[in-house]
């Protein structure tokens, strides 16, 4: 691995993921609270992250992410957490879904679908570790509800299908939300008869969208501290309807062969 102080081995970089990200603001708020003024902070993707991360730990080289719970990595590889003293990445959140201000009049069943939706980040893992082993997401999402029918049922239970009527549910490329999206579109499509486009987007339009009517639905949302900005900044322009899983974690995360446990290690 090297000698000298983790910051040197690793060049004083912390492998980001899209700036939109609230991971990625939390992270550069790290970097003041713990006076790491000469680090930098390298902003990518979801993707590019793990692909670093995969590299590093095959040639088990130091390397520190940006990275979050539910996860697939950490079924992968062998990571922790850096203990975060003073608080910085914000307690236990949650994940929520939020819906366009209408919704309810436009797509009642899509949301009452949406309201009931909610999960474990069990039974979101095994969807996210099939994706991350190669599976098309449509299918590792079909697979995931054939094999859940009756709680996608649960999630439908008597309401009427509208055949054919169009829906956009918005998402960014993270894993956790590429597996909750294509869940949730395969359960109104298959059980409903909508019509669901899938918007790809970064964080900012995502929430944007939702607010201003161009995409009906996300399933996306961390809250209360992930995205605080986007909630307050669009506030009234739509609708919160609670937790969709809960027990969630964000931070900075190194293979467990690294010799550090603390964000405060990173100073010397
Ligand atoms: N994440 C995954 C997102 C929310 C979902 C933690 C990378 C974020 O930081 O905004």
């Amino acid at each position: 691995a090297g000698g000298g102080s983790v910051g040197d081995q690793v060049k004083r970089e912390i492998v980001g993921i899209d700036p939109g990200a609230g991971l990625m603001k939390q992270t550069a708020q790290a970097l003041k609270d713990y006076e790491l003024s000469d680090w930098k902070l390298v902003e990518g993707s979801s993707a590019a992250m793990a692909a670093a991360l995969d590299k590093a730990y095959k040639d088990e080289k130091p390397i520190i992410v940006t990275g979050w719970t539910p996860h697939w990595m950490f079924a992968k590889y062998k990571l922790k957490y850096l203990e975060d003293p003073k608080g910085t990445y914000g307690k236990d959140e949650e994940i929520h879904t939020v819906v366009r201000n209408g919704l309810k009049d436009a797509a009642p069943s899509a949301y009452a679908m949406l309201d009931r939706f909610e999960w474990t980040p069990d039974e979101m893992a095994v969807v996210m570790s099939a994706i991350a082993d190669g599976k098309d997401p449509a299918e590792a999402a079909a697979q995931w509800v054939q094999d859940n029918a009756a709680k996608a049922d649960e999630w439908v239970k008597e309401l009427p299908g509208e055949a054919g009527k169009k829906l956009k549910l918005a998402y960014v490329a993270w894993d956790s939300e590429i597996a909750s999206t294509n869940v949730v579109k395969q359960v109104l499509e298959g059980r409903l008869g909508y019509k669901v486009d899938l918007m790809q987007v970064e964080a900012g339009p995502m929430w944007a969208g939702i607010a201003n009517g161009s995409a009906d639905a996300m399933v996306a949302a961390w809250l209360p501290t992930t995205h605080e900005d986007y909630f307050e900044k669009y506030k009234g322009q739509y609708e919160d309807l609670g937790a969709n899983l809960i027990g969630t974690k964000l931070g900075l995360v190194v293979p467990e062969y690294m010799e550090i446990s603390s964000i405060e290690d990173l100073k010397t």
